[in-house]
Order: C-alpha cells, then structure tokens, then sequence
C-alpha cells in the first residue's frame, strides 16, 4: 500500500515536467538555492560551484567556492537572470575559503547576505553582507557574527522578527562546538559525533538583533523528536539533520526541512514555535543525482515550490545545478514527497 501511495505520488509531480530536470542556470555551476520573493520577484542566493585545485577529501575542501551570484525570476516559468557577482572572497577580510550556502532576507529597504566561510585557522564561521539593492553588490562586515560557527545559514521571517538557523555536521563541524567551544578530538570529520544511541546533533537558531548583523539573543539548539517525543539519535542517518536548515510557516506551524547528508533525504519536521521542538515528520525530497541535498521553499502566488540542485550537468558531486518543482501540502499538512532523480 505504501509503496503504490509512493508510484501515485511521483506519477503526480511527472506531470509538472515543466520544473523537473531542467536546470535554471547552466552558463555556469549553482547550488544550494535560496529562494525567496522580494517586492513581487524571485531572487535566488545560491552557491557558486567552481572546479578547484584542492584535492576532494571527506571535509569538503574541494567545495572551494569564492564567489556569489545573485539570480532573478520574473515569475516561476521565466528564465533565471544572473545579477553578475554580488560579493567577493578577496573583499571579506577574516574569510580564507570555501564560500558555502548562502541566504537573504530584507528588513526595510536593506538586504541582508548571510554566508558561511572559514576563518583564517579554517574555522567555519558565519558572515554578514548588507547591500541597497536585493541583487547586490553587498558590502560584508569587517568580522564574521559574534558567536557564530559552521555552516548553512538560514533566515526565516515571522512577523517583525527574523530567525537565523543554522549547522551542519562532518565537514561543517557542527559536531566540534558540542561544549560551546571547538573542540577536535581527531583529524576525521567523523570524529566528535555523538554515539548512536545518544541524541543527534542539533542544528542551531536564535533571533536576529535588530540591526540584522548579530544574534540578538543566546543560540539555542533546535530539536528533532520522534512522534513519541524522544529525540532522533544520532544513528538514525535517514532522519538526522545533517545540513541545510529551512524553515516555511503553513497554516500556522512551523515546517523546519533540513538535508540527511549521507542518506541523502530533504526530511521536514513541523512543530508550533519557530523554535521548535519540531516532530519528525516524513521526506519531502528523495535523494536526486549527486551526494549533496540542499533546498529552500518558497510560496509564489498562492503555490509552494522548492528549490534544489542535482549534478546532470556535470556529473560531478562539487559541480551542481539548480532546478525547482512544485511542493504540495496534503490537507493534513503533511508534505508529499517528490521524486526529482534524473531518469
Ligand atoms: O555547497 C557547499 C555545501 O554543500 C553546503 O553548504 C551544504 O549544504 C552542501 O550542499
């Protein structure tokens, strides 16, 4: 039964052949896309793949990327416009390298860019760009936020407040700040993990302060809890958050998505507050080609899409693509899941 509930729901999202395997840029390798709609439009803040010169090892060096393009829809079957680069390595003074998965957000009429990027004694750390202009240039702040460490940032708005999430485990050493200091116990990227049995790592979230630059309030962990109110452990690789925090408000709860890394899922996980605890809920994007998952969601004129990236252009797992498909909520609220492996 099960199984043909899965047959029927990628049969449905076949039908929108219009977003699925179509890559929205292909002049050259996007990834991770934020998307979000500013004043009507379609922004995208995605990663800037480059083929790099350091050696593919397990921490992800060579994701080695050192630049930030800006794209904009018209709407969800227009073309995706590049704004031309909106923030620079060279120009970030505390950065070294790997520029990972950015987000925006607006709050009057300023932009804000958050970023990931390692500090000069190769410390993930997380940074601020501000520009008058949602495509940029964005000018960053002379030092990463205060407080800050890993990857993947996140901002969701909720009213007049805005959330920043955040974390990601092995090569985004969300796992060496278990104590509130950094702390490497090995040279692995595995190392540092809880064992099985124990609590997964959590990802990450306080309030932004109101000048947007800065956590306005102590981070707090975000927990993933089964439906019997238990956490997920931290073997439980189908459902543990591994990267990519999202977070999307429908109906009133609050859907944090995230990505399984090595099982390679988008899972979600609802709860009532933007700071959770949030429920275990189901996949909403089954593993595509390529070992990254990394997905935002929007709403666009009263429908829900998600943004993602495979590897059909290149084949290669550090050279992605964007692409985006419809998202549908059941009328329980849960989300169907979608199906977007290039056949
Ligand atoms: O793009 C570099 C990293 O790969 C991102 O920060 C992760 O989410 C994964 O997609």
């Amino acid at each position: 039964k099960q199984q043909d509930n899965q047959e029927e729901q990628v049969v449905e999202n076949e039908e929108n052949v219009k977003f699925l395997n179509k890559p929205l840029v292909s002049h050259m390798y996007t990834a991770d896309p934020s998307a979000h709609v500013f004043d009507g439009k379609i922004y995208i803040y995605p990663s800037h793949d480059v083929q790099s010169v350091v050696e593919e090892d397990d921490s992800g060096a060579h994701f080695n990327m050192r630049d930030y393009h800006v794209f904009s829809m018209d709407d969800v079957n227009s073309e995706a416009v590049d704004h031309g680069k909106a923030l620079d390595l060279d120009d970030i003074k505390w950065a070294k390298r790997q520029l990972w998965a950015p987000d925006a957000a607006k709050k009057g009429n300023k932009y804000y860019l958050y970023f990931p990027a390692k500090d000069h004694d190769d410390i993930f750390r997380l940074g601020v760009a501000v520009s008058d202009s949602p495509t940029g240039p964005f000018t960053p702040q002379p030092e990463p936020m205060k407080g800050s460490y890993s990857i993947d940032p996140a901002v969701f708005q909720d009213g007049n407040e805005y959330y920043i999430y955040w974390g990601g485990i092995w090569g985004g050493q969300l796992q060496k700040w278990r104590t509130g200091e950094y702390l490497s116990t090995g040279s692995s990227p595995y190392d540092d993990e809880p064992e099985d049995d124990q609590p997964a790592i959590s990802p990450m979230v306080a309030k932004l302060s109101g000048d947007m630059l800065e956590f306005g309030e102590k981070p707090r962990k975000v927990s993933i809890l089964d439906k019997d109110g238990s956490p997920i452990t931290a073997g439980d690789h189908d459902r543990r958050f591994f990267e990519a925090a999202w977070v999307h408000k429908y109906n009133d709860k609050y859907y944090f998505s995230y990505s399984t890394g090595d099982t390679h899922n988008i899972a979600y996980a609802i709860g009532d507050s933007p700071y959770g605890p949030f429920t275990y809920e189901g996949v909403i994007l089954n593993p595509v080609q390529g070992w990254t998952n990394h997905h935002s969601i929007v709403e666009v004129d009263g429908k829900w899409y998600i943004f993602y990236h495979d590897t059909e252009l290149s084949g290669e797992t550090y050279l992605r693509n964007i692409k985006m498909t419809e998202m549908e909520h059941k009328a329980d609220g849960t989300i169907k899941t979608i199906d977007a492996i290039v056949k």
